[in-house]
């Protein structure tokens, strides 16, 4: 039996905007600008490696403590977008595919990088729905490292040759390509080559899409 274990930003909802604007406001209050293009970078990374990338772009040295301080500032920032939001921002295609796997008995599992992913979840209303949410709480090594696919996997009991990745990160691709499962990327399929499938974005992730993964 098939299991599947979605990535949350870029695949369930679109929170990379909110990240977006808390992350451009640090770095502004910290005398530099970031821009979109350049967000890319953070998308599926940990929020500590984002603050390490941001800084480098900045070429900004920071004590371990400050440090501290600007990732507590920055997610409590990204909380108010976060607070804000409701069922209308789940992505095209997404309540439709969970119900029909649902109907199908098949298992789905969250695998994603946020520590916000619980909270996200109950803001959308999905997180009755899945069997198991694994996120930044839950893992030690963060994407493309397979951790969080692979504990995902023994939550579901389900072989990881089993599982079918839903991701939007080059990180994501790589970590569920290590954990031996099957990747779907949804995105730039320049960037997002090494993935087995590969959808310009979710409304392409149609039932007629998964009934072929799962027979
Ligand atoms: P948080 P995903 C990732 O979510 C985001 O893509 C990434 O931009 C963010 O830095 C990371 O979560 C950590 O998020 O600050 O909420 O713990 O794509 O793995 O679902
Ligand atoms: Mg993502």
């Amino acid at each position: 039996m098939k299991a599947f274990i979605f990535d949350l930003d870029g695949v369930i909802v679109d929170t990379a905007k909110y990240h977006y604007l808390a992350w451009k406001n640090l770095a502004n209050e910290l005398g530099f600008d970031f821009t979109e293009e350049q967000n890319e970078q953070l998308k599926g990374v940990s929020r500590v490696r984002s603050l390490e990338i941001l800084l480098n772009i900045g070429k900004v040295e920071l004590s371990e403590e400050k440090k501290e301080e600007l990732l507590l500032e920055k997610n409590n920032e990204y909380l108010e977008y976060v607070n804000k939001m409701n069922t209308e921002e789940i992505l095209p295609g997404i309540v439709e595919l969970l119900d029909f796997l649902e109907y199908q008995k098949i298992q789905f599992a969250l695998g994603s990088a946020s520590k916000n992913a619980p909270l996200i979840l109950k803001k959308v209303g999905l997180y009755h729905k899945f069997s198991a949410i694994v996120d930044g709480n839950d893992v030690s090594k963060a994407k493309p490292d397979p951790e969080v696919f692979l504990i995902a996997a023994k939550k579901l009991n389900t072989d990881p040759q089993d599982c079918i990745v839903i991701e939007d990160a080059l990180a994501g691709i790589q970590a569920a390509n290590i954990a031996g499962m099957t990747s779907v990327a949804i995105g730039d399929k320049k960037l997002l080559h090494e993935a087995n499938y590969n959808l310009a974005d979710t409304e392409e992730l149609n039932i007629d899409f998964v009934k072929n993964l799962i027979i």
